[in-house]
């Protein structure tokens, strides 16, 4: 990585100081009239589909003026773009770290109609990711003409199941009507029997995804499953397909009907749109489908090449959040839905966020000075309005919003219900919502007071299609990028998911050795006899 980018400071810029200035006197939500369809109409912004309005968020042209500087004196498009074209981005500059190029991009960079000029890098991950895509096309076509297979289960944890599962529960609408996709993910040996159990595993697949090869969960419920089709006369080789990094443990294709090959230039939660989603997606959507994830995404990848930041939706979205975050100093964000379809969405980008900047050191291993990734969290509307928005409305706590909705629902079933459709009403309390934060209420009761300037975003599209759901992973995984080139952390590594892993195992080998006292760990050896587990 440029050592100078690696030792920036970017709360030594100029852009920072005047954003610290103007933080001051943050524009007022509240004020009457301070929400003026002038306001609106002048707060938005177009790409891939999408539309952003950011009218309800407490900004200036000034401080957008101060945001734009912000990310010319960070660099953060041209961050973006070294991403791309495969410069070492995940590294810490001066200590022992992953030195890994960031190249998720180029497993959607498959469309000869759109590249643009590839520096050599780039080429080969663009080269990697079509032979991957054009084997996995081969396997489809194979599966197909045997109509052997109905169901596939995917194995996998963490970024080797959160995007595969929220993306292909968000295209209900999509599914192919012969086929299902399951997933088995967590140790707990309740979620494999509860999937297992209603299979017909002579009809199914298994997808076993891990990069590492690694992985105690899936391992571990790799032999589990393995174990189940050995029992019912099967062999897990007619029926296991396996995803892993070239060269890992579990690449073995002589043990799997099939084998796929992710890169370590791929972090697993960036790796929806790698063979780690292609496998369940294209079972499961067909592969038309899963290339139109790939497509949406690529689409938003190309956005966020724009410098002038009201056009680069992705870096927008980055800089808002910054302005929250940094100055008007809200530790937390609610990611906001408004559709069933995206229920487990937020866990996906709650992961692709917390673990991507959820970081205390700059990447040359000082200590930041200011404060990263906020909180992620979030449920789908209307439902969250009937649990958690009386905090947002009233407490002390200001939780910043990015409010998701469709002008029209995806499976196309509705009905008219007192003037309005079901569609309607879903749409109305989501900007109900957005104004509600923003202008608050006054009132003689203090207990019915809304206090307002509570900042949020609205993204809107037409409505949530394999296209439009791969240009917002790519609008979610770019914003956390750019954040993370703009905070100058290193958004592409997880080190601090390893002390606990650790742990874990030593845990096991109290557990092997079934309650003898333990002299080399007698904390862990007090816990667990403790809690009655010796
Ligand atoms: C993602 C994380 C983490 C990872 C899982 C599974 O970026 O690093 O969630 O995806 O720990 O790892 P494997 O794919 O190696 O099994």
């Amino acid at each position: 990585m440029d050592n100078r980018l690696a030792h920036m400071r970017p709360d030594r810029t100029p852009a920072w100081r005047r954003l610290l200035k103007l933080a001051r006197k943050p524009f007022d939500l509240a004020a009457p009239g301070a929400l003026s369809p002038k306001r609106i109409r002048a707060m938005k912004s177009d790409a891939a589909g999408f539309r952003l309005l950011y009218a309800t968020e407490r900004v200036t042209p000034e401080v957008l003026r101060a945001l734009q500087e912000l990310a010319s004196q960070t660099q953060a498009v041209g961050q973006f773009a070294r991403m791309m074209r495969g410069e070492v981005m995940n590294e810490i500059v001066g200590h022992p770290s992953e030195r890994r190029q960031v190249l998720h991009t180029a497993s959607r960079n498959v469309f000869d109609d759109l590249s643009c000029k590839h520096d050599a890098a780039q080429a080969e991950a663009v080269g990697k990711a079509k032979t991957q895509l054009s084997r996995l096309k081969g396997l489809l076509a194979e599966v197909e003409q045997q109509g052997r297979f109905t169901d596939l289960v995917q194995v996998g944890i963490g970024g080797s199941d959160l995007g595969p599962r929220a993306l292909y529960i968000a295209l209900r609408g999509f599914w192919r009507p012969d086929r299902r996709v399951h997933f088995i993910s967590n140790v707990d040996p309740d979620d494999a029997a509860m999937v297992l159990d209603g299979l017909d595993l002579s009809r199914t697949l298994v997808c076993v995804v891990s990069k590492s090869g690694t992985t105690l969960e899936t391992l571990t419920n790799e032999r589990l499953v393995a174990d189940r089709f050995e029992r019912a006369g099967l062999k897990p080789k007619d029926h296991f397909v396996a995803v892993t990094a070239e060269g890992s443990p579990m690449d073995d294709p002589g043990k799997y009907l099939r084998s796929f090959h992710m890169y370590d230039y791929i972090g697993g939660r960036f790796s929806a749109t790698s063979m780690v989603g292609g496998a369940a997606l294209g079972f499961g959507l067909g592969y038309d489908n899963f290339v139109e994830i790939l497509r949406g995404a690529r689409e938003m990848d190309l956005n966020a090449l724009q410098p002038n930041i009201r056009k680069n939706l992705p870096l927008l979205a980055a800089l808002l959040g910054i302005w929250n975050r940094n100055f008007l100093g809200h530790e937390t964000l609610a990611i906001l839905p408004y559709s069933q379809m995206l229920s487990r969405f937020v866990a996906h980008i709650q992961q692709l966020d917390m673990e991507s900047n959820g970081k205390r050191v700059d990447r040359c291993g000082r200590p930041v000075k200011y404060a990263t990734g906020p909180i992620v969290w979030g449920e789908p509307g209307t439902n969250c309005q009937h649990a958690f928005y009386q905090l947002i409305h009233q407490s002390e706590t200001v939780v910043p919003c990015e409010f998701i909705g469709f002008r029209q629902g995806q499976l196309g079933e509705d009905l008219e219900v007192e003037g309005t459709t079901s569609q309607q009403k879903l749409l109305a309390n989501l900007l109900a919502q957005a104004v509600a934060l923003a202008t608050g209420k006054r009132d003689d009761n203090p207990n019915k007071v809304f206090p307002g300037n509570r900042p949020s975003s609205l993204l809107i599209a037409d409505r949530l299609t394999p296209r439009t759901l791969g240009a917002l992973l790519a609008y979610y995984e770019n914003k956390i990028a750019f954040q993370g080139f703009l905070w100058n952390i290193n958004s592409f590594d997880q080190e601090g998911v390893q002390l606990g892993k650790v742990l874990a195992n030593q845990f096991l080998d109290h557990f092997k050795a079934k309650g003898r006292r333990s002299e080399d760990d007698p904390t862990g050896w007090g816990l667990m006899d403790a809690a009655g587990l010796l």
